[in-house]
């Protein structure tokens, strides 16, 4: 079934005799009692946009919301002769549906040509794993928010349906908090290497959430603690130990820096930062950090997340964060972001309390993490878990790499201490982005050189975006 053109690959294409063509009065129509007006906003704009018609009540491009099927993102797509049929429970399974619908046509224009034509098929499809997401890191570079608005175009397309933006680090802090305006004004100047800084203002970010939540993308916002805060270090002297604040970094070292961790002070700022984050976002999740905490002592480290953990709770939120914040005391539906108990590591503590609390895991090996060199004469990039070419990034199954654990996620990560511009970005995050969003969507066995044969349609796709993807992938 190799020949079938949608990525990631759905649960089952069947085709049938004839083709589909787009006429000059094509129109999306909209069948649902309940869920019209959303869907008219959300999946019928866009699709109608997508493909260059309009929107009317009787149209050849049918989204049917259908209250039998499951209200998730599952869908069945049916394109006869007549008509092409997006089916499914949900909003977001219609949605879904209409990326895969996009992928059937030519890869080369499908948004103009008005009479492009698609086989006649039937697919029915749903993803294996709930969160497939996508973390950019915008504190070692910061990224404006047309940058971030375009990978989620992106992401959209391959289906992922989770955006982590990691807002704070050493080097800076990214999004507004009204109650501590230095953390911007002050700890959101700087960047690595001395380049420009810049940070979201709640209304930048409340914007970035509604592009997402449009295309049925969850922002998940991050604020790392109690290591990697030398840009909040710099803007409040009172979190120091000596009431005096830090200088700025514009180096790369990481564990280099903490909060204090039985100081009031501390926690007050946390308050303060955690109930605005929460105010601001839909998402049931905030993502606390936790990682690399290397100055900070382990029992102060516990006794700081149980009690982060408890200030989330209090404003609505469950806590993601990555190990080892599964070792201390927290609340039972917290997640675990696994990124260094993987035998690809052999440093660190390996005993899996994620899995003796029975806690969900989001995956990140090092096939998922992006802002590895592909190989060794990629200009950009590290090397610590590479190389990782197309090949790694794809050759993997969510079971294999965390066996002990009954709830499991992927998630792919860009840090940016090497990717300063959206060119970087692109040419990082593709073609293994997209490897990464079939191996979160489908699940068994691997197929390396099926994969490689649609992703050539993918990349004429991507060529026609303007991203700047890698060619030198192996
Ligand atoms: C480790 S992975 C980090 C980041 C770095 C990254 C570079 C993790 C949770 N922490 O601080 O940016 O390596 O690959």
């Amino acid at each position: 079934m190799n020949n079938q053109p949608v990525t990631p690959k759905p649960v089952s294409y069947a085709e049938l005799p004839g083709s589909f063509t787009l006429g000059e009065d094509s129109a999306v129509a909209i069948k649902s009692d309940t869920a019209y007006q959303e869907i008219e906003r959300t999946t019928g704009a866009y699709l109608a946009d997508l493909l260059d018609i309009g929107i009317a009540v009787s149209g050849d491009i049918v989204l049917l919301h259908d209250e039998t099927m499951p209200a998730d993102e599952s869908y069945v797509l049916t394109v006869t002769e007549e008509e092409t049929v997006l089916k499914s429970g949900s909003p977001e399974g219609l949605f879904r549906a209409a990326q895969t619908l996009r992928q059937l046509f030519p890869p080369d224009g499908s948004r103009s040509d008005k009479s492009a034509s698609i086989r006649c098929a039937e697919i029915h499809d749903a993803p294996a794993y709930p969160y497939r997401g996508l973390m950019i890191d915008v504190a070692r570079h910061f990224f404006p928010k047309e940058v971030i608005m375009r990978q989620i175009d992106l992401a959209a397309l391959y289906k992922l349906n989770k955006l982590h933006l990691h807002l704070t680090d050493d080097q800076g802090w990214r999004i507004e908090i009204k109650s501590r305006p230095a953390l911007t004004e002050i700890g959101g100047q700087g960047a690595v290497g001395g380049a420009p800084g810049g940070f979201y203002t709640q209304e930048d970010y409340k914007e970035i959430v509604a592009y997402a939540a449009a295309r049925y993308i969850e922002v998940i916002p991050e604020i790392d603690m109690p290591g990697h805060v030398n840009a909040a270090l710099m803007s409040i002297p009172e979190l120091n130990p000596d009431g005096v604040s830090a200088e700025q970094r514009t180096d790369t070292e990481v564990g280099v820096s903490t909060l204090q961790c039985r100081s009031e002070a501390t926690y007050a700022f946390c308050d303060d930062v955690i109930r605005e984050m929460a105010s601001l976002t839909p998402s049931r999740y905030i993502h606390i950090g936790g990682d690399e905490a290397h100055i900070t002592a382990a029992e102060d480290y516990d006794y700081f997340i149980a009690r982060v953990c408890e200030t989330a709770k209090k404003y609505g939120k469950t806590t993601i964060g990555w190990n080892p914040y599964d070792r201390a005391e927290i609340f039972p539906g917290s997640v675990l972001q696994n990124w260094d108990r993987f035998p690809d590591r052999e440093e660190g503590d390996k005993t899996n309390y994620a899995a003796q609390k029975k806690m969900s895991v989001i995956l990140s090996p090092a096939g998922a993490y992006l802002d590895m060199k592909y190989n060794e004469k990629t200009a950009r990039g590290l090397m610590w878990r590479g190389p990782v070419n197309l090949e790694r990034s794809y050759d993997w199954t969510l079971e294999e790499t965390a066996p002990d654990n009954a709830v499991i996620d992927i998630e792919s990560t860009i840090w940016t201490e090497t990717i300063l511009t959206q060119d970087d970005m692109d040419y990082m995050l593709y073609p293994r982005l997209i490897a990464n969003a079939e191996v979160g969507w489908t699940k068994g066995a691997r197929d390396f050189s099926g994969f490689t044969e649609r992703l050539a349609a993918e990349l004429k796709r991507l060529d026609a975006l303007g991203v700047k993807y890698c060619r030198d992938y192996e």
